[in-house]
């Protein structure tokens, strides 16, 4: 198996975390690239269910795991989900996690600034998990962000407190907020910096020697294509670059080492946040598919807006993205309905779109056109054959795969890391 990278063909929550479980065994490094601890991924291991957010899944299966320079660092939300998942009886030590010496570190003035901005009453809030991310990677790109090395060194890491306070203290006072002592931010990082530099590495070479010895790296992204700041439904995005060729820019290989790329995307869709979302559904068939996908944020608890499976956006991203090939996931939940719809175009002033508009009013306008599939009576949960299907799944899965133009390697049927149909 060459190298794989995992990446989300849609808005986050495709159920990511399994996939990359279930791939893990043959992976000897597993790395995130982009992304903090927005993310929530989530691994069922027989009893046991482990909820990760800034961790690499691959932690839990023991394989090395690092956090790469593309990842926004949050050392207190680090050492206390390390906490967690130790008190789970998985080894989190500096010997298996790697945190990159360039990543940027997310600080109090950032979550901060993140709530402050989603406090706004006129409806245009985005919606974030409101982890300080969108402001620390303002910060990386503003040059003034404290990056991991920078705790190694009580003069520089003082400057650098400085260089950051110089902005954000105009900022707050702009704003009315009281200024943040510098003084105190030293303290405060100071204070956790001990705990963080056993697992500074240059994540590079950790990658490069790894490439060399032919071990084989899984890259695990986080969020969605359609959350990417470029790609996505901008300005209901988040603050990173979420497809494939982050895998390479956010942990320092190149671009040929990202291998295989999986798109993840779930048999429906969901949205968290606000921002466009065409196929949405506001009616019983749409509390269903929250009910039964159990459809609520792993970080915040925040109930998933759902919709129909929209090919027209997830073939688009499954593009932008490089995807080779795709897993379906939670296939299990349509289980029951006695017809389900698929997007297959969008409808804007009379015209027809096979494609998403790029204009954050034209996203909000577009209106879906569907195609009615039957749906099935019987279960696909826990099948792990294409014979195990009823018809009706099996058409609706082949479908899919000719409307996003991408064939599906595998199909996932239910939270459980075995339960998957291999398709090639
Ligand atoms: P942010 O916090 O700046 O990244 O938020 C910006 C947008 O990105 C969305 N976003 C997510 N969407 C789905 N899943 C995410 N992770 C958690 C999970 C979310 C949770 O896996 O369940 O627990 O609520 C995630 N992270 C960011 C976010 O909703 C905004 O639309
Ligand atoms: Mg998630």
């Amino acid at each position: 198996m060459a190298n794989v990278t995992v990446v989300g063909a849609q808005w986050g929550d495709e159920g990511k975390g399994k996939l990359v479980d279930w791939l893990s065994h043959r992976a000897d490094v597993v790395a995130r690239f982009q992304g903090g601890h927005n993310a929530g991924h989530t691994l069922v291991v027989g009893e046991k269910v482990y909820k990760l957010s800034l961790l690499p899944s691959g932690v839990v299966r023991g394989k090395l795991s690092v956090i790469g320079n593309g990842v926004v660092v949050d050392p207190w939300a680090f050492l206390a989900e390390a906490e967690r998942i130790t008190a789970q009886g998985v080894n989190i030590t500096p010997d298996v996690v790697k945190i990159s010496e360039t990543a940027a570190l997310i600080l109090p003035i950032h979550r901060e600034l993140d709530a402050f901005r989603e406090n706004r009453d006129d409806g245009e809030a985005i919606g974030t998990t409101r982890r300080g991310i969108g402001p620390a990677y303002e910060d990386k790109v503003g040059r003034r962000a404290i990056r991991v090395i920078d705790l190694m060194d009580e003069t520089a890491l003082k400057a650098r407190v400085a260089d950051i306070l110089h902005h954000h203290n105009a900022l707050r006072r702009g704003l009315g907020h009281p200024e943040y002592p510098a003084e105190q931010l030293l303290a405060e990082i100071l204070e956790i910096a001990p705990k963080i530099i056993p697992y500074a590495a240059p994540v590079w070479r950790v990658l490069a020697d790894a490439i060399r010895a032919d071990q084989k790296i899984l890259f695990e992204g986080a969020q969605g294509a359609l959350l990417d700041v470029d790609h996505g439904t901008y300005p209901f995005v988040t603050s990173s670059n979420t497809v494939s060729g982050q895998a390479s820019a956010g942990t320092g290989v190149g671009p040929k080492d990202v291998g295989y790329v999986l798109g993840i995307a779930k048999a429906y869709m969901t949205r968290v946040g606000a921002g466009p979302f065409p196929s949405e559904l506001h009616d019983d068939d749409g509390q269903q598919l929250g009910e039964r996908g159990h459809e609520f944020g792993t970080v915040t608890g925040r109930k998933r807006r759902c919709g129909w499976f929209d090919a027209v956006i997830t073939r688009q991203t499954l593009q932008v993205g490089g995807v080779t090939g795709v897993a379906l996931t939670k296939l299990d939940v349509l289980d029951g309905f006695k017809t389900l719809k698929v997007c297959v175009a969008y409808e804007l002033d009379g015209q027809r779109l096979d494609y998403l508009p790029a204009g954050k009013e034209a996203q909000a306008r577009v209106t879906p056109v569907y195609e009615e599939l039957e749906g099935w009576q019987g279960s696909t949960a826990g099948a792990r054959s294409w014979a195990e299907l009823p018809a009706e799944a099996v058409k609706y899965v082949r479908r899919i795969e000719e409307l996003i133009e991408c064939p599906i390697a595998l199909v996932s049927t239910s939270p459980e890391r075995e339960d998957v149909i291999l398709m090639q």
